[in-house]
């Protein structure tokens, strides 16, 4: 289409000298051909570029011969195989491409404005115009189709713009996804990354601090995964790593739960809104879910098959208290783990649970105190008042 544009507009351009002009009639009364000949001539059309047909079936054969070079259409309405704005809509939808400028005698405006409305170039009653008028209506309805054809090639090169703008974006959009899920998965693994960890951990703290529900964490280690890869060699390792996410990743289920690697062969779990009870529970399962796998590990030495040693951590967060207390804390329990003989899981003492208790009853003291302290100044300076007026006694203070 836009090429077929582009050729029309080149083949028209500078083309548009009165001698050079190529017409095709469409009239059924001889007269009327003569007649509008005659006026072509006087402002010097070349007759031998006008071509004559007094049907719509010759006029159609007409513009659809190969290499015709028609650059314009007179149109009387009234012909043998058809009439009023139907002989239009015959032509138009076999030349929407070349101007049409309606030659009839019918003087019914109405018909007149819908055939401009529907792209005729002009309507001229019979009779009713002379030469000059004609040629106006030549000049300005081949100008008038130009500029469209201009138009329609400009808003097409704008639509191929467009359309290859939309295409690169929506890449861009699939690679920005993409690069965003690199950014927080572990290739080798396909689970959560240390960075995604960090994320996650420090919202749910901020998040769970203001809930004052408990937040927990649980930290895995593979047991003697040296011994593993020295033995069964890495690509042996790699691949038992994954599976050991997946099983981990299996077990949980919330949808504000992660599982990450910590780097590695270490594991990590976020668990919100879970207490030390819930997530003992999860470790456990954990643990059953390794040993389900039942990986080979010959030089292990606390079993024939590939273990965990997790260690376990629980609180109700606090906003003056750093979410990394909680990895040292289940960090501290891993190392107990792995210092009383590996497969097994350790719980964090909860002192810093206590000291976050201590802060927590510290602070409602003191918004105690400072509510004591404003009922204090009231009670003291209205008692002054009472004292001055009524001569009556006393203000008392304490909390
Ligand atoms: P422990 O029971 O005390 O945890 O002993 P360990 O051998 O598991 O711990 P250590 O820290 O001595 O060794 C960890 C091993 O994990 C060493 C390293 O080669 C292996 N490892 C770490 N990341 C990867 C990995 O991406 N692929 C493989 N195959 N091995 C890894
Ligand atoms: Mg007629
Ligand atoms: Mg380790
Ligand atoms: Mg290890």
């Amino acid at each position: 289409m836009y090429k077929e544009n582009s050729a029309l507009l080149s083949n028209q351009k500078n083309n548009f000298s009165t001698e050079h002009v190529q017409i095709l009639i469409i009239e059924d009364d001889y007269e009327d051909v003569e007649i509008l000949k005659t006026l072509l001539s006087q402002h010097k059309y070349s007759l031998e570029r006008i071509t004559h047909a007094q049907s719509i079936g010759e006029g159609i054969a007409c513009l659809q011969s190969p290499g015709h070079n028609i650059q314009l259409v007179i149109l009387d309405l009234s012909l043998p195989d058809a009439q009023g704005l139907d002989t239009y809509h015959s032509i138009y939808a076999h030349c929407s491409k070349i101007p049409i400028i309606i030659h009839s005698g019918n003087i019914d405006e109405s018909i007149a404005i819908e055939a401009v409305q529907r792209g005729a170039q002009d309507y001229l009653v019979k009779g009713k115009f002379d030469g000059h008028l004609l040629s106006r209506t030549i000049r300005y309805g081949l100008e008038r189709h130009q500029q469209f054809l201009e138009l329609q090639c400009e808003k097409q090169k704008l639509q191929t713009v467009t359309a290859a703008l939309m295409a690169s974006n929506q890449q861009l959009e699939a690679m920005n996804q993409m690069l965003g899920q690199l950014a927080i998965i572990d290739e080798l693994t396909q689970i959560h990354n240390r960075r995604r960890f960090d994320e996650v951990l420090w919202t749910e703290w901020r998040r769970l601090a203001r809930e004052e529900s408990p937040l927990s964490l649980i930290m895995c280690d593979v047991d003697n995964f040296k011994a593993y890869n020295d033995a069964y060699g890495h690509p042996a390792g790699d691949r038992c790593l994954q599976q050991v996410a997946t099983a981990i990743s299996n077990v949980v289920h919330r949808p504000a739960d992660l599982v990450a690697r910590y780097g590695g062969e270490e594991f990590a779990l976020i668990l919100p809104n879970t207490d030390l009870k819930g997530v003992t529970r999860i470790a456990k399962e954990i643990q059953d879910a390794v040993q389900k796998l039942n990986l080979r590990h010959n030089t292990s030495k606390i079993s024939d098959q590939v273990t965990l040693s997790l260690g376990v951590a629980s609180m109700i967060p606090h906003q003056n208290v750093a979410p990394g207390q909680l990895i040292e804390s289940a960090d501290r329990a891993l190392y107990k783990a792995k210092t009383l003989g590996r497969n097994q899981m350790q719980v964090s003492l909860p002192d810093l649970e206590s000291a976050i208790i201590e802060v927590r009853k510290a602070s409602q003291k003191a918004k105690e105190f400072c509510q004591s302290l404003k009922l204090a100044h009231y009670s003291l300076t209205h008692s002054k008042r009472l004292e001055k007026s009524q001569r009556c006694q006393t203000a008392q203070l304490g909390w």
